[in-house]
């Protein structure tokens, strides 16, 4: 391509402070070094986690920073030893690397890749250095795909080719928050048919936990958010009963546990509050129950819980991108897309360009929206 070792000058979406509203600006993106692909965003979602590192509780993240990790685009050029996608593929970046080396990645168990952001700062490129400069400063990267750019560069172990066909501003979503929520249910609590399900919180990761657990078989789906709004569109996907803690005296835990008898066999926390994470701990039954934490709760953050809780059976796991190894199940879920076994389309409210990329955190702050995919 004729901008192929040039520097490119973009817009970007820029998050110079905490706490501050993101700044549409032209940025300069360098090449790809070895082992690195630059890639031309055409969409990105707006997903919870972005705002928890606006509102200063996610770890390992420096500012100015361009945020974003959930979007899909189209190669642009690849660095020196780059094999697995070149100039042209239509691509989806990974905020969950797979480096396809590390013991975790080879345990086939396991989606952690130990590249990871949580065991390793990906506020630079792995060389140490940012792709990114904007009015003379060094702008960082973010979980090292900084989908809110109209260019980006990402390692290329942070990155998968999916399927030509795929329409890449409806399949940015399987870039986290659907497939992080489908594969809560399917592969972290490995929902059985004929079984009772919790989801608390029915954002769009939570709203595709509710597709997953249709999809594995639950016969019973029961839909909580504190935001009666979000109801209508949890019943659409498959939740049988929909409950508002607001609406009761007691504690969820205790509304859930009368509605079942003796609680769900499987719950799930997709809000990323310490409460709300022991409240759906208790929803489960006391011997078999499995409690997926999935939701993101602030860095620092501490529970408290009675260990009699797990004493009796409960088992109580969390989930990194719903369990799926990036690189090889992510195209795979394009093409379960695109063979219509889930329409993860329901979950897009909004469409935005870039330049409204306030304006989709603010919907998502109201509660007004699912997820807002901004284009570029
Ligand atoms: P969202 O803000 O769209 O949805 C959160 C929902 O929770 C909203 O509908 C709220 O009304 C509801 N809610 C808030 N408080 C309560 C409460 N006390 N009781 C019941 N419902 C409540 O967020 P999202 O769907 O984009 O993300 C959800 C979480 O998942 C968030 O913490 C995010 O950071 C996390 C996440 N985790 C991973 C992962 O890999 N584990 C990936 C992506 C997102
Ligand atoms: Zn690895």
């Amino acid at each position: 391509m004729a901008t192929s070792g040039k520097v490119i000058r973009c817009r970007a979406a820029v998050a110079w402070a905490v706490g501050k509203p993101l700044s549409l600006e032209e940025v300069e993106v360098a090449p790809p070094k070895a082992g690195e692909v630059r890639i031309k965003m055409v969409a990105t979602g707006i997903c919870h986690t972005d705002d928890c590192v606006l509102e200063g509780g996610f770890p390992n993240v420096d500012f100015p920073v361009i945020l974003g990790h959930e979007g899909a685009g189209i190669v642009e050029s690849v660095g020196e030893g780059v094999t697995s996608v070149k100039a042209g593929d239509k691509v989806i970046p990974l905020c969950i690397p797979h480096c396809g080396e590390c013991s975790f990645c080879r345990n086939p168990e396991s989606n952690y890749c130990q590249k990871c952001h949580l065991s390793e700062p990906q506020n630079l490129l792995p060389d140490k250095t940012s792709r990114f400069t904007c009015k003379g400063k060094q702008i960082h990267h973010f979980m090292w795909i900084s989908t809110f750019a109209e260019y980006t560069v990402v390692p290329e172990y942070a990155v998968a080719k999916i399927d030509a066909a795929a329409p890449l501003d409806k399949v940015c979503l399987l870039g986290c928050g659907f497939s992080t929520g489908y594969g809560a249910a399917i592969n972290a609590a490995k929902v059985k048919p004929g079984s009772t399900c919790a989801v608390f919180g029915l954002g769009g990761v939570g709203l595709s936990t509710v597709i997953g657990c249709k999809a594995a078989g639950a016969s019973r789906i029961i839909a909580v958010d504190i935001n009666k709004d979000k109801f209508a569109k949890a019943k659409e996907l498959g939740a049988t009963d929909c409950v508002n803690p607001k609406d009761f005296k007691k504690p969820i835990q205790d509304v859930l546990t009368d509605m079942t008898g003796h609680g769900v066999d499987y719950s799930f926390e997709v809000i990323g509050h310490a409460d709300t994470m022991t409240a759906a701990l208790a929803s489960c039954n006391m011997n078999t129950g499995v409690c997926v934490m999935v939701g993101l709760v602030p860095s620092g953050s501490v529970i408290s819980f009675d260990p009699l809780l797990l004493l009796s059976g409960r088992t109580w796991k969390g989930t990194v991108l719903g369990g799926w190894k990036a690189k090889d199940c992510i195209p795979k879920l394009v093409s379960s897309y695109l063979e219509k076994k889930f329409n993860s389309d329901l979950l897009i409210t909004h469409t935005l360009p870039i330049a409204k990329v306030n304006e989709g955190f603010e919907l998502l702050r109201a509660g007004k929206s699912i997820r807002s995919v901004l284009l570029f």
